[in-house]
């Protein structure tokens, strides 16, 4: 019967494998030459997101060149603030830009959170797609941006090296910041729930600059929210497996686990795996953390890594990846040398 079930859900419902399963952050993406002519076919970024046909291409690609545990769907966290209502547009060897919000009146022009799923439906399609497309013992994964990242780009309407805007709303216009993150979470709920419905085993939310929030503010902005959403998704779909990312938050990651009931916890690059085995792991399966600059450096030190990182958890649940998302100059190559270290 367990052998009927894919083995990363085994790992998320907290068994312990001989071998662990195995996914990427980003995996699909520019490292990857396949990924590159399909999203030039798209034209640009955001058209690939939203065309469901190769939206499922580019998610099919890494499982068909390295046969990962799970696919995760081709989206970005930013197309939430778009459903929302904000300009978003990517700025080619820049990044993305919105449309700002800093005040109860920017607040007051987003729609509302129930109108979501008009400009996310092709989002629906493609895990519909995925879900009739991949191997049977491949697993789906959907995700979010988790509200205090997503907030920090809707706030400076860009990727910032400190989130400087956020945290300055927060501090002098708390009612305003507070709104905007309660319109945020209620949008992940929904939006989640779509992608549940749909076909996602598995969701995954990204809170990659949780690591700026300190003291009350983690509790307050990275805790409370990730609560309401995992309660309310838990009470709505009991199944589903949840994966939460407080990136950087260090010693704060056992606030966290203690707080939100995930199924695992993905680690970042900055945190001691050996620190993770002993702290969060007999808590719950954990999902990590070679660091990403290795898939560029390759040779010894790749491997050595790689089978440390499975030494170090081997004694519980875990989900090999990688700390933080695969980076464009990676070598599709270390990859699979990578992969072959784990599996044999
Ligand atoms: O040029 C391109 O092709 C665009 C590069 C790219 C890609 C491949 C962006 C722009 N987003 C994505 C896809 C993406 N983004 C996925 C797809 C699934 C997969 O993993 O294969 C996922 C899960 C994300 C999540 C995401 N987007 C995060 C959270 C994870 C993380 O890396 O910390 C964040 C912060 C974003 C915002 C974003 N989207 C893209 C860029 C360049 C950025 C970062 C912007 C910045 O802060 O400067």
């Amino acid at each position: 019967m367990t052998q009927s079930i894919k083995p990363i859900l085994r790992a998320l419902s907290g068994e312990t494998l001989q071998t662990p399963p195995i996914w990427m952050m980003r995996q699909a993406g520019r490292y990857l030459p396949e990924y590159m002519a399909t999203r030039a076919e798209a034209g640009d970024f955001l058209s690939l997101c939203y065309n469901s046909d190769l939206a499922t291409e580019v998610t099919l690609q890494p499982i068909r060149r390295y046969a990962f545990d799970a696919a995760i769907v081709f989206a970005d966290i930013l197309l939430v603030p778009q459903a929302l209502g904000a300009k978003l547009w990517f700025v080619t060897g820049e990044g993305p830009r919105l449309s700002t919000i800093t005040s109860m009146d920017d607040l007051g022009k987003l729609g509302s959170v129930d109108d979501i799923h008009e400009t996310l439906a092709p989002i629906y399609q493609t895990i519909r797609n995925l879900s009739e497309a991949l191997p049977k013992e491949t697993a789906l994964i959907g995700f979010a941006g988790s509200p205090w990242t997503v907030a920090t780009y809707m706030i400076a309407g860009r990727g910032t090296p400190d989130q400087g805007p956020a945290h300055m709303l927060m501090r002098e216009n708390t009612p305003v910041f507070d709104a905007l993150i309660e319109r945020i979470t209620d949008a992940t709920i929904l939006y989640l729930s779509e992608q549940i419905k749909a076909g996602a085993e598995i969701v995954k939310l990204f809170d990659s600059w949780a690591g700026s929030l300190n003291g009350e503010a983690f509790d307050r902005y990275s805790i409370a929210p990730h609560v309401k959403i995992v309660t309310a998704l838990k009470a709505q779909f009991p199944d589903v497996k949840i994966i939460g990312f407080p990136r950087g938050a260090s010693e704060k990651y056992i606030d966290f686990v203690d707080q939100v009931a995930v199924d695992c916890i993905a680690v970042d690059n900055g945190t001691n795996s050996v620190w993770a085995a002993e702290n969060l792991q007999p808590k719950m399966c954990v999902q990590g953390n070679l660091d990403p600059s290795l898939l560029v450096t390759g040779g010894e030190k790749l491997i050595a890594e790689t089978k440390r990182v499975v030494d170090t958890f081997k004694n519980g649940p875990h989900i090999f990846n990688l700390g933080h998302g695969i980076t464009p100059d990676a070598s599709p190559e270390n990859v699979s040398r990578m992969i072959e270290a784990i599996r044999g």
